[in-house]
């Protein structure tokens, strides 16, 4: 019999999507009641907690949409990433490689168009930012969170995406 200690981990209410914890390996999304498996994670759903400065990260391995990702940080008590300067940024990147995959960060301008500023500081970005090859490119479309992408062979950089599409996340917390 599964040993089931399942648990609602958030419910995030603007869409009735919740996902839960259990203490099997195993990580489930529930959409309006449908369980979709969204692959093998470890029982915290960290994949990597590392330090730089005045700040933790943690790399999730599993994939949500920039909304959950949100939430997901804050329901334990940190952040989606902000990067503030060269230096943080390229010690993230350090630590993204092994991944190769996209990642979001708290960065978005679903406020106001082409301002993108930092949902964990409140702060526009800059000055040091981190661009990819023609990003932002987005323009009025609905790219407007910020991500940490591999694209056009190139390494990391930021690129602004569709909110919707689940990508793994990076958590920060300050101290
Ligand atoms: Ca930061
Ligand atoms: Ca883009």
């Amino acid at each position: 019999m599964k040993r089931e200690i399942s648990r609602t981990f958030a419910a995030y209410k603007r869409d009735a999507w919740h996902f839960e914890r259990q203490t099997s390996d195993s990580r489930e999304i529930s959409a309006h009641g449908e369980k979709v498996d969204v692959g093998t994670a470890s029982k915290d759903g960290v994949s990597a907690r590392f330090t730089f400065g005045n700040s933790t990260y943690e790399l999730s391995d599993i994939e949500l949409d920039w909304y959950m990702a949100n939430y997901a940080c804050k329901n334990k008590g940190m952040f989606l990433v902000s990067v503030e300067s060269e230096a943080e940024d390229e010690f993230i990147i350090s630590q993204l490689i092994p991944y190769w995959l996209s990642f979001w960060t708290s960065g978005n301008d679903l406020y106001k168009e082409r301002q993108f500023y930092w949902d964990s500081t409140g702060h526009l970005l800059g000055p040091y930012t981190n661009w990819g090859f023609k990003q932002p490119d987005g323009g009025t479309s609905d790219e407007n969170c910020l991500a940490y992408m591999l694209a056009y062979n190139m390494p990391y950089s930021w690129h602004d995406a569709f909110c919707t599409t689940p990508y793994r996340f990076i958590c920060e917390s300050y101290h």
